[in-house]
């Protein structure tokens, strides 16, 4: 048998950079290279092997999470088909990236993470940032990954190698059980040598299936939707991730099905699809919220029904709701005790619409009130977008701004605040892809590094990131790295000294805003002092970006236009009022309050709230006769 001696880094590169995904006879490098940051756990082991290996390019970050989120938003970016791997030294430099962790497989996205570990011969410990333990000489900070990862392994010994990676290829590549891969690497073993089998490097392509729904399941979906009098269709992530928005459009076109879209779903329909309702759930349109409401089928396409799309599982009040759910992960096919097409959702959708050819599903009257809701929404997007409210101005007003500037083609990017909630509604998606939010993990930090993600996996799409002022101070630091790497990035940052999302959730709760504002400590001790002053224009510029302020509405839309101009990462920093909220549709999230209390606001609140939850349904164990199917 042929052998080359490498080391065991060496090895690992030498096999990513030779590993290939292929679907619908496209053909795409599953790893782009290594992002990261080295440190005494890692430089003599993977980043010695990286060196040798410039083909496999090193990008080296600010942040260890931030090389997560850029990584991730990549993948997420290229519908899971390629990603990053991302290296850390050991210790800080490897926990660091346990959140990048959890976002990545939360979202059910593609990363690669390789931390260093601890000596696997364990003669020399404790070393520097080791973590030890009275019960286990076999602990260390990367046994914290397990939980957040989809696969997790230690490379022990060099000869263990070959089977771990061709397992993490597995499951980064499988449409099902995509999401954060952790081999963690002990700093000797990475620079220990072995004579690995030469066929280790050759190239291989991982195929990616488009697997078909069971056809006896198939059917009786069909039969549902044929009988259905209010069916409404979910479009999620999935819909996105398998490249089924054309599907998608003939589908609710051929039934007149409508549609709404998730935060991970939104652009799966472009805004004045007719049959798209935009937005669904918490953070959804009335016209979504009321549909779902009346609902007597619900067809959820490649959506894991998170508290957010079921408004805490009060979205779905007609008595005889029944879902279909088409996912290719089968615990989300099952959710709400739901027929299960456990398929990819490209393929299920296609197979529907040819079972249902020539069957229009929905009545006249369902017909109009979708034509009516559409109407109604654009209109009130439209007042959003011009209240001439300020300054400061409403960030409703900023959006609107931001979305005119925008071509069809650019990206809108967010991950949390109230930004999400606002985009969600307000943003009119004219492309596949061009509305990336996170709201998965809703991780504070993702927006400025994830936007560098998004932009190195289509440069020819312009990327604006909206970000808060909180997740701006959480992790701006990859400003730094658009400019050392050349990717230009439209930076918007709305300030409004603090928590306009987590304030509002205060006062709802009765507790009027505790904690939530950006103020000084005061003599009688509360945080009510003079707000904190922080120049986030200086900050942008003191990173390499260049920056505008602007306060009036007329001075963004001047500042968004002259963005387009440059060629280096451009940031606009714009005051917006915390208090001049979007409002809330048709929806309700449960957020669970004190139950005795001491403040009078916190009971009336409580009181409220024993009232909403009831509407709380049990979908998972509906009675017999409203379930759909008994496959199993
Ligand atoms: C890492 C992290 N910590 C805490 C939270 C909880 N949280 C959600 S939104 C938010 C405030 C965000 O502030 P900002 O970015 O200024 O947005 P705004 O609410 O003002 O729109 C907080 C603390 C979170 N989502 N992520
Ligand atoms: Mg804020």
């Amino acid at each position: 048998m042929a052998t080359r001696r490498l080391t065991t880094a060496q090895a690992l590169v030498g096999f990513l950079k030779n590993q290939y995904v292929e679907r619908d006879g496209r053909e795409h490098r599953f790893l782009e290279g290594a992002w990261g940051i080295f440190g005494h756990g890692n430089i003599a082991g993977l980043g010695q092997a990286l060196q040798q290996n410039p083909d496999f390019r090193y990008y080296l970050c600010r942040n260890e999470q931030a090389a997560v989120h850029i990584a991730t938003a990549f993948a997420k970016s290229r519908m899971r088909l390629s990603t990053f791997a991302c290296v850390s030294s050991i210790g800080p430099g490897a926990t660091n990236m346990v959140t990048g962790a959890a976002t990545a497989t939360i979202n059910r996205i593609p990363v690669l993470l390789l931390p260093g570990d601890i000596f696997a011969r364990r003669n020399v410990a404790p070393v520097l940032q080791q973590l030890e333990s009275e019960q286990s000489q076999d602990i260390s900070v990367n046994d914290a990954f397990r939980p957040v990862s989809r696969y997790w392994d230690r490379i022990n010994r060099p000869d263990q190698l070959p089977c771990a990676v061709v397992e993490a290829m597995r499951v980064l590549t499988s449409p099902a059980q995509t999401g954060a891969v952790t081999l963690a690497l002990p700093q000797d073993v990475q620079s220990e040598a072995w004579d690995y089998p030469a066929e280790m490097f050759e190239k291989r392509v991982w195929r990616i299936p488009r697997q078909p729904a069971d056809s006896i399941s198939l059917a009786r979906a069909a039969e549902a939707i044929r009988t259905a009098k209010r069916p409404l269709l979910i479009a999620g992530g999935g819909v996105l991730y398998s490249e089924a928005t054309a599907a998608l459009d003939h589908f609710a076109r051929q039934t007149g099905i409508p549609v709404g879209e998730t935060q991970g779903g939104k652009g799966s329909l472009p805004f004045d699809h007719p049959q798209n309702l935009g937005a669904i759930g918490v953070t959804g349109t009335p016209g979504a919220n009321i549909a779902a409401r009346e609902a007597d089928l619900v067809i959820a396409a490649g959506t894991r029904l998170s508290d957010f799309t079921t408004a805490s599982k009060t979205a779905f009040q007609n008595p005889e709701v029944r879902f279909i759910n088409i996912n290719v992960n089968e615990m989300d096919a099952f959710k709400h005790a739901g027929l299960p097409l456990v398929a990819d959702a490209r393929v299920a959708l296609e197979e529907l619409a040819a079972a249902l050819a020539g069957c229009r599903v929905t009545n006249d009257e369902y017909c109009s009130s979708i034509g009516a809701w559409k109407q109604r929404w654009e209109a009130e997007t439209d007042r959003l977008f011009s209240l001439h409210h300020g300054p400061p101005i409403s960030q409703g007003e900023a959006i609107g701004a931001v979305n005119r500037a925008s071509r069809p083609e650019d990206v809108v990017l967010c991950a949390a605040g109230s930004l999400p909630g606002d985009l969600h509604k307000l943003w009119r998606t004219r492309r596949p892809g061009g509305y990336h939010l996170e709201y998965g993990y809703s991780c504070m930090g993702y927006e400025i590094a994830g936007g560098l993600g998004a932009k190195m996996a289509d440069p020819s799409r312009d990327v604006y990131v909206m970000v808060g002022d909180g997740s701006f101070l959480m992790m701006a630091s990859e400003i730094a790295t658009s400019i050392q790497e050349g990717y230009k990035l439209n930076l918007v940052v709305l300030d409004n000294h603090g928590f306009s999302s987590i304030g509002g959730l205060s006062q709802s709760i009765g507790s009027k805003g505790f904690g939530t504002d950006y103020r000084q400590r005061t003599g009688g001790g509360s945080l009510d002092g003079e707000l904190v002053p922080v120049d986030f224009a200086a900050l942008c510029a003191a990173l390499g970006a260049r920056v505008v302020r602007a306060s009036k509405r007329e001075e963004l839309e001047q500042a968004l236009e002259a963005m387009r101009g440059h060629d280096r990462t451009t940031a606009v920093v714009v005051e917006v009022d915390k208090e001049t909220r979007v409002p809330g549709y048709e929806s309700w999230w449960d957020v669970p309050i004190s139950e005795v209390s001491e403040i009078e606001s916190i009971r009336q609140a409580r009181a409220q709230y024993e009232q909403a939850v009831k509407k709380e349904r049990r979908h998972e164990v509906a009675p017999a006769a409203r379930q759909l199917t008994e496959a199993r």
